[in-house]
């Protein structure tokens, strides 16, 4: 009978999760450290959520004390459209023209949570996607999954970035699989080159610059010096667009719901500009756009027709 740890990867990819790998959880290691010179420079911005749980965060064992393996998962959510099937000049995250991922990766958690069970009876487990304070990427990266590139996402060989992640964090061992050790940038500087705000030091991200921040998780009036939102309406994909891993190896997804909603694609600049909160509502019934709400929406649209 083959071991758990294969029949789990057997399982992950028939409930459509492209990338799985296995690992031992650590604590003190140079994330956490890395974590915290992110916050005490401040490149969190307003985002004092992650400030409120860094120890969790910066130490897996302070979230879970019992773990004991993480299992990390790779969804593809690339649509094989780009902004410019768009009708708009606006553009919209390629992440959210489908349904909220949130919620079907959760859901593909969980049922792999339930067939561990069924071996495990008395397991433990946690599934996290996006949420959970723990850092998703270096997780991945140790799992084997791919490497942080110089845009800061996880980038796998056969991929490229287009790939959500999530985790579920067990009290068992499990068999390890080896860390993604090659840094696979090489000399390439694409995604720096093209960031519109220079938002980005190879490898860290400050938020405080970044569009995807600012028309996301931003509330309010945009600081002066930072009112630019370069066209984008919600979230920004321009580094990861350029990136060559992209361009080359992404791979159209099989999710029909990760495919663009037509409310999206046909949207005229006079939809948007004319769209009220029923509008909103009905078009972005469980998207991952929901969280800028009708109000930020709007301040995203408004704010790109005053910088024209
Ligand atoms: C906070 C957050 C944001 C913030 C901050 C982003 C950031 N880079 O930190 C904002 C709102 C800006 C954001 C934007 C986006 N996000 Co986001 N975000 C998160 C979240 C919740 C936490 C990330 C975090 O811990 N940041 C803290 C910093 C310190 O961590 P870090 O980026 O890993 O930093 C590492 C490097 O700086 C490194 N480092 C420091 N110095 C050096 C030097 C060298 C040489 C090296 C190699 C490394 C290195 O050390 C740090 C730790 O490893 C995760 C989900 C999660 N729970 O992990 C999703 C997550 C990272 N986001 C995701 C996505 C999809 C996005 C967007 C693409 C959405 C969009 N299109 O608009 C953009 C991408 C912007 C970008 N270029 O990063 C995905 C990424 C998937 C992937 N393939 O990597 C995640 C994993 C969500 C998910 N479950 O799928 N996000
Ligand atoms: S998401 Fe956009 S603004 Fe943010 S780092 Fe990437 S290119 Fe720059
Ligand atoms: S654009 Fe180049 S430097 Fe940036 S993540 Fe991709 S390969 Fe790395």
């Amino acid at each position: 009978m083959p071991n758990l740890s294969h029949l789990i990867k057997e399982k992950a990819i028939e409930l459509g999760i492209q990338k799985i790998g296995i690992t031992e959880p650590e604590s003190g290691n140079k994330h956490k450290e890395a974590l915290n010179t992110w916050l005490y420079k401040k490149y969190h911005a307003s985002m004092e959520w992650i400030v409120k749980r860094k120890h969790e965060r910066g130490d897996i064992f302070q979230y879970f004390p019992e773990v004991q393996s993480i299992i990390s998962l790779g969804v593809n959510y690339y649509s094989g459209y780009t902004q410019n099937d768009l009708k708009s000049d606006y553009k919209l995250s390629n992440y959210a023209w489908g349904d909220d991922y949130h919620d079907s990766i959760k859901s593909k958690g969980f049922h792999l949570l339930h067939y561990i069970k069924e071996f495990s009876p008395d397991v433990k487990g946690i599934v996290c996607v996006d949420t959970s304070p723990i850092m998703e990427k270096p997780i991945a990266q140790k799992a084997g999954l791919g490497w942080q590139g110089k845009h800061t996402n996880l980038i796998t060989q056969d991929y490229g970035s287009w790939l959500f992640l999530g985790a579920i964090l067990l009290d068992i061992p499990l068999d390890y699989d080896k860390p993604f050790e090659d840094d696979l940038c090489g000399s390439c500087t694409a995604c720096i080159d093209a960031c519109p705000t220079q938002a980005l030091e190879p490898n860290i991200l400050d938020a405080r610059k970044c569009i995807s921040y600012l028309s996301i998780e931003h509330r309010g009036k945009f600081p002066q010096q930072q009112n630019n939102l370069h066209d984008w309406i919600y979230g920004c994909d321009i580094c990861q667009e350029v990136c060559p891993w992209n361009k080359k190896y992404s791979v159209v997804t099989s999710a029909q719901s990760f495919q663009p909603r037509e409310g999206i694609l046909h949207a005229t600049n006079q939809d948007w500009n004319e769209m009220n909160e029923d509008g909103f509502r009905t078009l972005f019934k469980k998207s991952p756009v929901k969280r800028t709400k009708f109000v930020g929406l709007k301040r995203n649209i408004n704010q790109n027709n005053i910088n024209e």
